[in-house]
């Protein structure tokens, strides 16, 4: 199962995947991005992953997240409107959100969940009903994979395209392994998880690999160990996502993605330094990279 074709993400191939812009365009061409994320807490991995989706190309993005959270994030965003969320007494979106939810994503054209989500029983019900009921790609990442570990079946029950991009920890959550079993097989694994699922793998760290359903790999060469830091992992949702809304297919978009976030960091790095990089440098350079390949 892990015996397709590679091939390793360059410049050329991500520049024949980019969406032309002729002229005529107005910004329901670009599509409508939902962002689903945050906690108390972690309002940042919230914030990070919507303005990756409205710097990259994304026609309206929207973001929803518990209520407790919600004028923080209203305040650290301009472009990104945002609508808050019911929560449970942690600060978490709680599972009576499932309407509200599905009714923003109906006039959506892609999902991305998970950033900042946080943990536990009602995130678990929540992630499953949206992923049993949803109609658009949805790129998942972070605590919405950690919801399903153990019920990853339910991929593919999925209707829509899903990207998920978890980290070696994450991976081993969600298939039982250990982060070593994960690592010392980066490639047949996400090979073999994306047929079983019927998903895009996105397999992140040093070296990220892209698996498509059919068994597909691309190999990403750009980044640094700079772009380990908090973060990092929710602006690339957000790029992905932002991808997705201009009607790049889930595999392109995820390849692209990647590698475009890791250019980022590598012109983030050049700038301020591997040690002192944050995942917001990482916005901050994403229009220059843009710039090259469009
Ligand atoms: P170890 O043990 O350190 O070696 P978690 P998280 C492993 C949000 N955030 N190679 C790592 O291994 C996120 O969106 C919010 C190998 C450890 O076991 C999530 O919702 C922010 N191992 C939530 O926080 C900014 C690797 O994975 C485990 C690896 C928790 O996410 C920060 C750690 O992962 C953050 O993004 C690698 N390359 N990478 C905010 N400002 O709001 C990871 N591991 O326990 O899933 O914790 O990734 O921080
Ligand atoms: P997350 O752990 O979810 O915040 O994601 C971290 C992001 O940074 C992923 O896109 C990783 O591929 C990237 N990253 C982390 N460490 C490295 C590294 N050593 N080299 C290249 N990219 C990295
Ligand atoms: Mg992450």
């Amino acid at each position: 199962s892990a015996g397709g074709n590679r091939y390793l993400i360059t410049d050329q191939l991500v520049r024949g995947w980019w969406p032309k812009r002729t002229g005529n365009e107005h910004k329901g061409n670009f599509g409508r991005v939902l962002v689903i994320a945050g906690s108390r807490g972690m309002s940042g991995a919230a914030v990070l992953a919507s303005q990756a989706a409205a710097r990259s190309g994304a026609g309206l993005v929207t973001l929803g997240v518990p209520t407790g959270i919600h004028d923080i994030a209203e305040s650290k965003l301009t472009e990104v409107m945002t609508f808050p969320l019911p929560q449970t007494d942690r600060g978490i979106i709680s599972k009576s959100a499932l309407e509200s939810i599905l009714s923003r994503a109906s006039n959506s054209d892609v999902l991305a969940l998970g950033p900042g989500l946080g943990t536990g029983e009602d995130v678990t019900d929540l992630i499953k009903e949206i992923l049993l009921h949803i109609k658009i790609p949805c790129v998942l990442d972070a605590d919405a994979l950690n919801a399903l570990a153990g019920k990853t079946e339910l991929f593919a029950a999925v209707q829509p395209d899903l990207v998920l991009t978890p980290h070696p920890g994450e991976m081993a959550r969600l298939t039982g392994r250990t982060i070593p079993q994960i690592q010392n097989n980066r490639l047949g694994v996400a090979a073999t998880k994306a047929t079983q699922w019927g998903a895009v793998v996105v397999l992140k760290g040093a070296g990220t690999v892209v698996a498509g359903p059919d068994g597909s790999i691309y190999i990403n060469n750009t980044g640094n160990p700079g772009m380990a830091a908090g973060g990092s992992g929710d602006v690339l949702t957000g790029i992905i996502a932002g991808l997705l809304a201009q009607g790049m297919q889930a595999l392109p978009a995820a390849a692209a993605g990647v590698y475009l976030h890791g250019l980022a960091g590598d012109a983030a790095a050049r700038d301020k330094g591997m040690a002192s990089l944050l995942a917001g440098d990482l916005l901050e350079h994403l229009p220059s990279v843009l710039k090259t390949v469009e």
